[in-house]
């Protein structure tokens, strides 16, 4: 099978990166890695795109591309789930101490979940790890007729993997960032120091059909996360 020529470019750039350029060095020029590489704008574009994706490298409007810093998480504006985000840096996602409980819909969850008062919902409490290290708490809520009595996060670990084999696919969230502190006990399962900050994600997701399919709530350590968001200015006339 033909390799794309953007997959090559941004293959021969990752091995480049992960070979020990510096966190915040600054790339080639599109124009120099053009002539270097021998490839259009819109190849050396879709590789810089795809090594963003990855984490791999970040942009600055007017200034260039930059290598990210490894030992940090950045979240774009795409709807992933903890593993792809893992992942994409290459690391293995996983969990420590996870329970799964039913429980009964109280009345502000019903109402997030557009569910009646009462009806069941699974919750979910995790430590996600990356490589085994502890990143992030998770307590996720879902209704209870999205995961049949079965289901299992031993079997079942990524959540939206599950989600997509079962045709509902998270498609669309809304998200509040917060920044807030760690008690004794969330410290002590993030193996940092009680007081560390964190940030909070409350996110609530739909799937294709705007149907809701969790309510969840990620606390992650501050020294490891961070989130870019490309804002725009409205010009009103
Ligand atoms: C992330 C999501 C969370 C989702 C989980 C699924 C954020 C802010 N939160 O933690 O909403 O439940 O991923 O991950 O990104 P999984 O598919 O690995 O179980």
């Amino acid at each position: 099978m033909n390799v794309p020529k953007y997959a090559q470019l941004r293959s021969e750039l990752q091995q480049l990166i992960l070979a020990g350029m510096p966190a915040h060095t600054a790339l080639p020029s599109e124009r120099d890695l053009m002539t270097t590489y021998g490839v259009s704008r819109m190849t050396v574009r879709e590789a810089l795109t795809r090594l963003v994706d990855d984490g791999l490298i970040y942009r600055v409007h007017g200034a260039g591309s930059f290598v990210a810093d490894a030992a940090k998480i950045t979240k774009s504006l795409t709807l992933t789930s903890f593993s792809e985000d893992i992942r994409s840096r290459r690391m293995e996602p996983g969990s420590i101490s996870a329970s799964l409980t039913r429980v009964e819909a109280d009345v502000n969850l019903a109402s997030i979940l557009r569910i009646s008062p009462g009806a069941a919902v699974v919750h979910l409490e995790r430590v996600r790890t990356a490589d085994g290290v502890p990143m992030c708490l998770e307590r996720v809520w879902i209704p209870g007729d999205v995961l049949p009595e079965d289901f299992s996060l031993d079997t079942t670990p990524s959540v939206y993997d599950y989600l997509d084999s079962i045709g509902r696919a998270p498609e669309i969230a809304t998200q509040t960032i917060q920044a807030t502190v760690l008690d004794a006990v969330q410290a002590a399962l993030l193996d940092v120091p009680a007081q560390s900050p964190a940030m909070s994600v409350t996110r609530v997701t739909a799937d294709g059909e705007g149907r809701e399919v969790e309510f969840a709530i990620s606390l992650y350590r501050a020294d490891r996360y961070d989130y870019r968001i490309t804002v725009k200015r409205e010009r009103h006339r």
